[in-house]
């Protein structure tokens, strides 16, 4: 792609220049992961945490068929509200752009684009993964792909236990993504500390993760790093509670045959009705959780 399709904000393009840290944000996150008014402040709040850890915040996103890396607060509140804000992927890119419509980009779009502006450093909540039933569905999230063949390192907070979390380590160890739980042996479950999945690699020491970072690329090797961290304790939501309303969730969507990239948003929906709102508070939570460990990996990855 061409960067010549690229704005960048003066604030990201000169720390670009200077090779200061900077973290990418998403924005499907903003249009279709979070209700307005939670949304923008969540998005306000992780890119104060990004500045306070010493890193310039570049939130990624569409307007109007052009690209945007470093939306502004007013850029960030259109995002949140706008009526017919696409969620874009790696294949919609097109779409959008010749289109000149308003696309908020997935774990994968960010990707490519954050790779296009040479930000190497993204945080989010959680990426797509293999879901449940994928072996009959072929539902596999584009965002795993991306990781296999996109140079740039997610920050998260796992995956959640609505998708097939075993089969999705397993799609990553096949791509040959790193994957880092940070500070524990455990691969974490979004809003679970826990999932019953072990992985090889725990680190907690931001420049140790830099390190493993600067060694993938120095060998020339593919593809992302993803980083798992888990929510903080007094906000996590235990592993069977979320499994019984997710069972839910997932039930109902099957009953209204809801598919391809409307399954993520529903889903979410889904479960916060079902915990009142416990599920955004806690991923509210972890985001601003994860702003400041990848803050922290930036800074080292200079
Ligand atoms: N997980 C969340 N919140 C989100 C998403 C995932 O907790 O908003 C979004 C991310 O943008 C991710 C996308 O890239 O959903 C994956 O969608 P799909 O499963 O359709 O690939
Ligand atoms: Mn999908």
């Amino acid at each position: 792609m061409n960067k010549d399709f690229l704005d960048i904000n003066l604030e990201v393009l000169e720390a670009i220049k200077k090779g200061e840290p900077i973290v990418a944000l998403e924005s499907t996150i903003i249009a279709h992961g979070m209700p307005y008014p939670k949304n923008v402040q969540t998005a306000m709040a992780v890119n104060q945490v990004i500045r306070d850890n010493g890193a310039i915040p570049a939130t990624i996103g569409i307007i109007k068929g052009r690209i945007k890396v470093g939306l502004t607060d007013e850029e960030i509140e259109y995002m949140a509200q706008a009526p017919n804000v696409l969620k874009v992927s790696r294949r919609d890119l097109p779409f959008v752009i010749s289109r000149g419509r308003d696309g908020a980009t997935t774990v994968a779009a960010t990707m490519i684009v954050a790779d296009m502006a040479g930000i190497r450093i993204f945080v989010t909540g959680g990426i797509g993964g293999v879901h449940r039933g994928a072996g009959a569905s072929f539902d596999v999230s584009a965002d795993l792909e991306e990781l296999k063949m996109t140079d740039v390192v997610v920050v998260c907070a796992g995956v959640k236990s609505i998708l097939d979390i075993g089969a999705t380590l397993e799609y990553l160890e096949t791509s040959g993504v790193p994957v880092i739980s940070y500070g524990t042996d455990e691969f974490p479950a979004f809003y679970s500390r826990k999932s019953g999945f072990k992985t090889e690699i725990s680190l907690e020491d931001p420049k140790d993760i830099a390190e493993l970072i600067k060694m993938k690329y120095k060998l020339g090797l593919k593809g992302g790093v993803v980083v798992a961290c888990p929510i903080p304790k007094e906000h996590e939501i235990p592993f069977d509670e979320m499994n019984a309303v997710i069972k839910q969730s997932l039930e109902e969507c099957n009953e209204k045959n809801i598919t391809g990239k409307r399954i993520t948003p529903f889903l979410l929906d889904r479960v916060k009705q079902l915990t009142e709102g416990r599920s955004l508070e806690a991923n509210i939570q972890l985001v601003l959780n994860n702003a400041e460990i990848g803050a922290k990996i930036a800074k080292y990855s200079k």
